[in-house]
């Protein structure tokens, strides 16, 4: 059977938020990927939507500078019920201040104001952990009005390259850090090159975008 990911297909991308609001993009409900650059965002939506190179995956930090929309359809229905976000990466040492100018009024304002935003997945490298520039991303998203709450999905990337003692301190770590939250936020272990919680991840994005 067809699922929404599967039918998957990249639509258009915004380098900025007047391109957003003039945007012919239909209001659906939509789910942002957010992380540092190189975190593994496009790689997890690939694995989400069972594709090689939906959203393409460099190994140049720092490549994707725009919001990148894929739509979902319903399983043949072309018409769109969904859209997933690639937002461009943060934390990258080496980003002259106008392009830090120019990422904090995109990603700030899309993460404050985007109405049809329902939920975000943060990506963290589960080597790293939970970073201040991903502390500064969550308190992006608690400034949205509470009628437009978005909750967070906190996705621990890349543990293929951490043993089992250091997945279960990591995945304790977030989930300690999620409670405390003023957000719904919940927590899962992923790695894109093995396929691992591809299945979990599609039920919570699911979810998420059924609010
Ligand atoms: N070991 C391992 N490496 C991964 C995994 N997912 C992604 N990577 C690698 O991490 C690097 C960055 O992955 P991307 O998916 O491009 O990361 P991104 O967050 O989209 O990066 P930017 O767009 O630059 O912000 C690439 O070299 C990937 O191959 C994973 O599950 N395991
Ligand atoms: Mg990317």
């Amino acid at each position: 059977m067809l699922t929404r990911f599967d039918t998957a297909r990249y639509v258009t991308s915004i380098a900025d938020l007047a391109g957003l609001n003039g945007s012919q993009l239909p209001a659906v409900p939509e789910v942002a990927f957010v992380g540092r650059s190189n975190a593994g965002k496009s790689s997890a939506i690939n694995a989400l939507t069972n594709r090689t190179r939906l959203a393409y995956a460099s190994k140049l930090p720092g490549r994707t500078q725009t919001l990148n929309f894929f739509a979902l359809g319903n399983g043949r229905d072309p018409a769109t019920t969904g859209h997933l976000v690639d937002l461009p990466g943060y934390g990258f040492a080496k980003v002259d201040a106008a392009t830090r100018r120019r990422w904090n009024e995109l990603v700030g304002g899309y993460l404050i104001g985007r109405p049809e935003l329902r939920g975000v997945v943060l990506v963290i490298d589960s080597r790293r952990g939970l970073m201040p520039a991903d502390e500064e991303l969550i308190g992006l998203l608690c400034q949205r009005e509470p009628e437009r709450a978005a909750v967070l999905h906190l996705l621990l990337s890349k543990v293929d390259q951490i043993n089992t003692v250091q997945r279960r301190a990591a995945l304790a770590a977030l989930e300690a850090r999620a409670r405390l939250l003023p957000l719904e936020a919940t927590v899962q272990l992923f790695s894109a090159h093995r396929r691992e919680g591809v299945a979990e991840l599609q039920q919570r994005v699911g979810q998420i975008l059924s609010r």
